[in-house]
Parts: structure tokens; sequence; C-alpha cells
């Protein structure tokens, strides 16, 4: 890798940059890989991974939550305080400029909890897993179904509904909860009718997220994996950049 970033096979890069050029559709399946370079910690990093220090089914669950509502609470506003320091980095802000630049021509389906795509001005994300920044009640409110938690939470750690007593929750996607019905399938119709599918900083260890890749394969899509180290769906490209956001995504996207 040289001083100014990853040295990147120059022929592999050309016949990415002939593909996206060629492309009626780009997908990008981003994962927490996509934040790291605006300081956002990954899961997985041995160092700097949230799991290194807690077990993702402890915390990333309802039974976590409900087990101890406040330890997860606060493991979510921590990580909340994080995103809102962080700000988009190059590869952000090189898919949101290709995406303008060619309109409905791509479309980012991402992992993460995280507004980093949204404030680097991306037009079209879809999130799998929910937003980090916002809130939902955890139990049916029947008092007032349509009642918003963001806006009527009493703060506290976690906040409470002040009429009947209900928690708020991060309204992210846990473990062992579906994904919201309308993202998936907009994933899947997108993944299957892609031309080339970036796959951007994910392990590809979490279902059914890390289907997306081997379907667009399936489909035709040319399937290019974006990532420093190994991952799990690595078989499921055409080409392998073994490099970061920042330093691929410019150079694929200019
Ligand atoms: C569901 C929100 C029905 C919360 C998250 C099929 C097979 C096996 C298991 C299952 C399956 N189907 C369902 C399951 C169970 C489970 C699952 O997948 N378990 C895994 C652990 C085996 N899935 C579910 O429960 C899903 N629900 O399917 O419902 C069901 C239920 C039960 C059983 C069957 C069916 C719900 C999953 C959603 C969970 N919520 N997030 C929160 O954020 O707190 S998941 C969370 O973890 C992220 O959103 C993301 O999806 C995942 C972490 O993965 P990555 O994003 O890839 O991050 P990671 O740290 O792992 O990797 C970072 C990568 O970046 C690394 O490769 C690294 O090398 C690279 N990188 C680092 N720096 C850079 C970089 N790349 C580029 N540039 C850099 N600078």
């Amino acid at each position: 890798m040289s001083a100014a970033g990853a040295a990147f096979d120059t022929e592999a890069v050309q016949r990415i940059r002939a593909a996206i050029a060629g492309a009626r559709s780009v997908a990008v399946l981003t994962g927490a890989g996509m934040s790291a370079e605006s300081g956002i910690p990954t899961f997985r990093d041995a160092l700097t991974g949230l799991w290194a220090k807690f077990d993702p089914q402890d915390l990333a669950s309802i039974e976590g939550f409900r087990a101890d509502p406040q330890r997860v609470w606060d493991w979510y506003a921590e990580r909340r305080q994080g995103v809102c320091r962080a700000e988009p980095n190059a590869g952000h802000r090189a898919l949101a400029r290709w995406a303008r630049e060619h309109p409905g021509r791509m479309c980012v389906v991402t992992q993460n909890v995280d507004d980093l795509h949204q404030r680097a001005g991306q037009p079209d994300v879809v999130r799998l897993h929910g937003d980090i920044l916002w809130l939902q009640w955890l139990d049916e409110c029947i008092e007032r179904p349509a009642c918003d938690a963001t806006a009527t939470a009493v703060p506290g750690r976690p906040p409470r509904c002040k009429r009947c007593g209900n928690l708020a929750r991060p309204a992210v996607v846990w473990f062992g909860e579906m994904l919201p019905p309308a993202a998936l399938e907009r994933a899947e119709q997108v993944a299957a009718s892609c031309d080339v599918m970036l796959v951007v900083g994910t392990s590809g260890a979490v279902w059914p997220a890390a289907g997306l890749a081997g379907r667009a394969r399936r489909a035709g899509s040319t399937v290019v994996i974006v990532n420093p180290h190994d991952s799990d769906i690595d078989g499921e490209a055409r080409f392998v950049l073994r490099g970061t956001a920042a330093q691929a995504l410019p150079l694929l996207l200019a």
C-alpha cells in the first residue's frame, strides 16, 4: 500500500470504471467500513470493533434491551454522539457526486444506521437496518399508536411515554427482528436489476443483507468488492479491491 493509500491494480480499476460508465444502474451495498474513515467504529475490527467489547446479541437485540434497557440505551447514546460528531468521508462524497451527476442511475443500499450517506447528499438511500438517530416505542402503544417517540418521549435512560410509560428504543433493526419489508424488497429489486454492484466496507456476515451480493452476481451484475480485508462474500465478486472506501471510490467514480 503506497503512502498515498492502496496501490490498486490499474487494469482492474480501468475495467471497473468502464463497467460503471456503461451501466444503466449501479447498486452500492455499504457496511460499517464505509463510515470507518469518518471515525465511526466498525463492529468486527479487532481494535476498535464495537463487538470486541460487547456481545452484539446482548446489546443489539430485543432480549438484551428488555434485560437491561439502561445499558443498551447508553451504548446507543454513545454511538449516536459519535455519529453526530462524524462527517461524511471522501467515499461518501464520491458516491453522492456521481449520483447527482447521473440522476436515476445509482441506489445505495446501506446496512449502516448512521446518516453519512444522506449528509453527503446521496439522493437514493435504502436503509436496511434503520436509523440510530430516531426512536420508536418498545411496545405497541395502544393509547396513541401513531405518536412519534422521537418527538414525545420524556427524556430518560431510556425515555418513556409520559402517558403510558412505554419505553422508547432506537429505531434500528435488532438481531432476530425482521428488516423493514419495503426496504428489503427494494434492495432485492435493485440487486436483481443492477449492471454493477459496488460492495463497500462489509464483512458480509449479517443476513439477509449479505445475500444481496450473490443475488446481483446471479442476475449477471458485475460485483466489485472494496475492502482492505477478506470478507465472507468475496467469492461473489468479479473484482476485489484491497483498499478503503475513501481511497477506492474517488478513483472508481471520478
Ligand atoms: C432477520 C442495526 C429474520 C443495529 C444490525 C441466515 C444465516 C445466518 C444467520 C441468519 C440468517 N438470517 C438471519 C440470521 C440471523 C441474523 C444474522 O445475520 N446473524 C449473523 C450474526 C450470523 N440476522 C438477523 O437477525 C436479521 N433479521 O433476518 O430476521 C430472522 C431472524 C432470526 C433468524 C432467521 C431469520 C437482522 C440483522 C440486522 C441486525 N442489525 N444493525 C445496530 O447497528 O446496533 S447488524 C450490524 O452488524 C450492521 O448493521 C451490519 O449489518 C452488521 C455489521 O456488519 P458490517 O457492516 O459488515 O460491519 P463489520 O464490522 O462486520 O465489517 C466491517 C468491514 O469493513 C470489514 O470487512 C472491514 O474489513 C471493512 N473495513 C474496515 N475499514 C474499512 C473497511 N472497508 C472499507 N473501507 C474502510 N476504511
